[in-house]
């Protein structure tokens, strides 16, 4: 009989999780909430304990038709006649449960690397466990936590095996974070059947209302990937000639350009939504994001310099725009620089989702996971012997595992979203000789990304082309001597553009190298 493990839920039975409340009637709730399978997992009790609450449990699940596993204790599983059992890799071995067990019995192994992942499935497991997916207080003494990146990897190595294994993830899932790791974690080639709480469901006040919120938030895309055009174009000839509109549409919806953006950049960031038709508002407040989240516009976090703080504001804000599905635009300023900045980025990048990755090759690459030398400050130092195929590849990449847009900005720009990638020559040098220009194009990225919700790589695009041809234009200006009157050159040529958008004159796209 197949089994469904869909929302698979795993008990626990301490105070911190089960409260007073009951446990079978908990997996009763459970279950009638859209539970498909139960492990009894229970790390204190004593043998003849665990054997009465899983014969207790196993009359409930047995009601419901909904297997029954025992965590770790084969002798347990065995003494209740339950399903099966599901094994960590420090439990008994496959081989031996299976023989204890029988043919019949359903035997699920946890694995939390690509290696332990093949060999259970070469050893005959019935369903792998994949995890830790997010750190969690349910399970602190985990061996590593493989963020939605690694889930992804363990997945796409099963897809090549000749024998397929049903998975579920586990690790930190529950209402706020299931739709993203289904979205970010689980590859076409090989989705994951399902997922497995422990807390979302155990320590819930109703668990049967909690299971019923975890059930329809599967069956959705998460809020961000709503809008999202699947099948978007492939011709460049025909993004160029959408670019202009989206320009437009910048300048007539003026939308909410909301940056939590660092104090030297503040003004121009400022200066620079405006001229585009934006409408800025500079709030690093993270209790404020939730209701400008509901605004309709977009947000650009640029991370400056980290402080518990402000890593407490960015994380209210990115939950905030996630649950809205309105675009956040992440720039890990300095990323490389210090490990401060670095630990930064890889609690951000788990603990929600960002639609635009922005950065220089250094940052870009320490997003990645691939840095290895270390950044010297946060100018856009080039990275010697990196050359334009590294950078494709780079972009490429990380937008495929993050599922987003990814842009790696310098003479030329870089710009994919996983599928397509496209190199942007336009420019000039005085945009590395003033203050927040890479910033600041984040603003003018961001506030494309709010308009533009089908296509964000046409969205990225457009908004690259109207900074850097604005750029070039003002340098062609006689009145323009160097990087200060550049700036307010720049400025106006913005403004132009814009003006002529509005009118629905798009010439300046032709100049799109
Ligand atoms: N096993 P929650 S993580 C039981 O990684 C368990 O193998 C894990 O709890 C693993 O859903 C975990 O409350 C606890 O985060 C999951
Ligand atoms: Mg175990």
């Amino acid at each position: 009989m197949a089994v469904d493990y869909s929302l698979y839920l795993v008990t626990d039975s301490t105070r911190q999780i089960l409260g007073d409340a009951d446990l079978v009637r908990v997996v009763d709730e459970a279950i009638k909430g859209g539970v498909t399978i139960v492990q009894y997992r229970d790390k204190q009790n004593d043998t003849r304990e665990l054997i009465r609450v899983a014969t207790q449990l196993h009359a409930v699940t047995r009601r419901h038709h909904v297997p029954l596993l025992i965590n770790d204790r084969v002798d347990v599983a065995l003494a209740v006649g339950c399903e099966g059992v599901h094994i960590g890799q420090d439990d008994m071995d496959l081989q031996l449960a299976r023989k204890i067990l029988g043919d019949k019995a359903i035997i699920g192994v946890t694995a939390s690397s690509v290696d332990e992942a093949v060999a259970a499935v070469e050893a005959g497991a019935d369903y792998l466990g994949l995890g830790t997916v997010f750190a969690t207080p349910t399970k602190e003494n985990t061996k590593s936590i493989i963020g939605t990146a690694g889930l992804r990897s363990i997945l796409t190595s099963l897809a090549t095996l000749s024998r397929s294994v049903p998975t579920v993830c586990i690790g930190g899932i529950n209402a706020d974070t299931i739709q993203r790791v289904v979205y970010q974690g689980s590859p076409k080639t090989k989705p994951l059947d399902g997922v497995a709480v422990v807390s979302a469901i155990v320590a819930a006040r109703d668990p049967e209302q909690a299971a019923r919120l975890l059930r329809r938030r599967l069956a959705e895309p998460p809020a961000f990937a709503a809008q999202i055009n699947l099948t978007p174009s492939q011709d460049l000839g025909e993004l160029l000639a959408r670019v202009g509109s989206i320009a437009q549409r910048v300048a007539q919806q003026k939308p909410l350009c909301h940056n939590m953006t660092n104090l030297v950049v503040q003004n121009f960031a400022a200066n620079v939504a405006l001229a585009i038709g934006g409408s800025p508002i500079m709030s690093s407040n993270g209790l404020e994001a939730r209701d400008l989240a509901s605004l309709g516009g977009s947000l650009v976090l640029n991370m400056g310099t980290v402080t518990p703080e402000s890593l407490k504001n960015y994380l209210l804000a990115m939950a905030a725009y996630n649950a809205t599905g309105n675009p956040i635009l992440f720039d890990p300023v300095g990323g490389g620089a210090t490990s401060i900045r670095r630990e930064a980025i890889a609690t951000l990048m788990s603990s929600g989702y960002f639609d635009v990755i922005k950065g220089n090759t250094s940052e870009i690459l320490t997003v990645l996971g691939e840095q290895r030398v270390a950044q010297r400050g946060v100018d856009s130092t080039p990275n010697s012997g990196f050359t334009a195929e590294d950078k494709a590849r780079a972009v490429k990449r990380l937008a495929q595992r993050e599922r987003n847009i990814v842009i790696m900005t310098g003479a030329t720009d870089y710009i994919s979203d996983g599928i397509r990638v496209f190199a942007i020559s336009n420019g000039h040098e005085y945009l590395g000789s003033i203050t927040g220009s890479g910033c600041t194009l984040g603003t003018t990225i961001a506030a494309f990304a709010a308009v533009e919700r089908g296509d964000r790589l046409l969205a990225a695009l457009a908004a690259i082309l109207i900074y850097e041809i604005a750029a070039e234009q003002a340098t062609q200006r006689h009145d323009v001597q160097g990087t200060g009157t550049f700036m307010a050159a720049f400025l106006d040529q913005l403004y132009a553009i814009r003006a002529q958008s509005l009118k629905g004159d798009f010439d300046w796209v032709a100049a799109a190298k």
